[in-house]
């Protein structure tokens, strides 16, 4: 037999329940990542980042765009999915198959096998950038997952509960970190708090969070 000094500590990739449906799977995309964040820059050159207006006539101050045959967009009229960006008249870039590949692993390690996004939601903070607490109850139906990849500077996540009243655990999610929340976790209100200052080798003074969704 032999002495495992570290056997009480998590395994790089051991999931980190945040209740039972929702992991954290620290550091899962780290080796993925500069591939992924090229891939991010392509997307953008066809798709820019914008900041949506949401039906309630705010500017919201993360500023999105979309890859994969779907996207989420928010205006005075809704939130909804569609297969055409309204800046550009034109579809959705692709979602690149490095997104495609990590969505699928992550999801299986946290034990939902076979998942096929096929929409891919880009958000970009900047220092001060927030998410209030929301549900995503946009897609078409809740028996998927959603995954989604932290990159480049930290931001405190909030895991609320099932009512937006319920108190919300702040969560860190750094550079390479995913989460994945499914099943009975699927419709938590969650929401990110103000980005500080920050500086990521990376992404400089940013940090980007792809989510992925099945959303038709
Ligand atoms: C929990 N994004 O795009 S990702 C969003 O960091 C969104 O940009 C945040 O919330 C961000 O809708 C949080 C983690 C996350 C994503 C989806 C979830 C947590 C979730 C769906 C259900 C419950
Ligand atoms: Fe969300």
């Amino acid at each position: 037999m032999t002495l495992d000094l570290f056997e009480h500590l998590p395994t790089p990739h051991e999931p980190e329940l945040l209740e039972p449906g929702a992991v954290v799977l620290r550091g899962f995309a780290l080796a993925q990542a500069a591939e992924l964040l090229q891939a991010v820059e392509v997307t953008a050159a066809s798709a820019p980042f914008r900041h949506l207006i949401t039906p309630g006539g705010k500017r919201m101050s993360v500023a999105m765009t979309n890859c994969g045959p779907l996207g989420w967009i928010s205006d005075r009229s809704g939130y909804r999915y569609g297969p055409v960006d309204p800046d550009t008249c034109k579809r959705w870039p692709p979602m690149p198959a490095a997104f495609r590949q990590l969505a699928l692993n992550a999801a299986d390690a946290a034990g939902y096998p076979g998942f096929t996004p096929d929409a891919c939601l880009i958000n970009r903070y900047e220092p001060g950038t927030r998410l209030s607490l929301h549900q995503d109850r946009d897609e078409g139906n809740y028996d998927h997952p959603i995954v989604s990849v932290s990159l480049g500077i930290a931001a405190v996540f909030l895991w609320g509960g099932a009512a937006r009243a319920d108190k919300a655990r702040r969560v860190g999610l750094r550079h390479g970190d995913v989460v994945v929340c499914g099943g009975p976790a699927r419709l938590r209100f969650h929401g990110v708090l103000p980005l500080a200052l920050g500086e990521h080798a990376m992404t400089g003074a940013v940090r980007i969070n792809l989510t992925f969704r099945k959303a038709g």
